[in-house]
């Protein structure tokens, strides 16, 4: 059975552009919960744990850089299907390719300032939901 969790994070471009709101409206009105929430600053150190997976790419460096330049804000959403049905609502990795009503398509500015995390499997949500949070910060209760 697919699992119901994903971990989120706003970009530090978008949170510096003040679409906080607007993109928790989106997630919120697409159907998921928020379970824990809060806002942090990565250091370098902490965003090249978080992309580990990515460290031989050649836009490894852009994207440490980027993570760890200004807060973020992280949170776990829960959902049935919540991996796809959230990869859905944010859309292609390359905001060019990504379909109309997504968020990507409206708030990335490129492929590297996205705008927004989502999981790609409920592994990497087991390991993203305890990088950042532990459970006395959980709203809802969730495995
Ligand atoms: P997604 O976040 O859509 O799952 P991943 O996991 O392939 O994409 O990549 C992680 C992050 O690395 C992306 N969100 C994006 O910010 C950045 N990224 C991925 N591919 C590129 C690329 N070709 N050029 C610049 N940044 C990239």
């Amino acid at each position: 059975m697919a699992g119901i969790k994903t971990l989120t994070m706003i970009k530090p471009g978008a949170v510096h552009k003040r679409h906080i709101g607007a993109i928790f409206n989106m997630i919120e009105e697409a159907g998921f919960r928020i379970s824990a929430i809060k806002s942090v600053k990565m250091t370098d150190e902490e965003a090249e744990e978080f992309y580990a997976e990515h460290k031989e790419k050649p836009f490894f460096p852009e994207l440490v850089d980027f993570m760890s330049s200004g807060p973020i804000v992280a949170a776990i959403l829960l959902k049935e299907n919540a991996i796809e049905d959230f990869r859905k609502l944010i859309g292609s990795t390359d905001p060019l390719q990504a379909k109309e009503g997504t968020i990507r398509k409206l708030f990335a500015e490129s492929m590297s300032h996205n705008a927004i995390h989502g999981s790609d499997s409920d592994e990497s949500a087991d390991r993203e939901c305890s990088f950042f949070f532990s459970k006395k910060e959980f709203l809802e209760k969730h495995p």
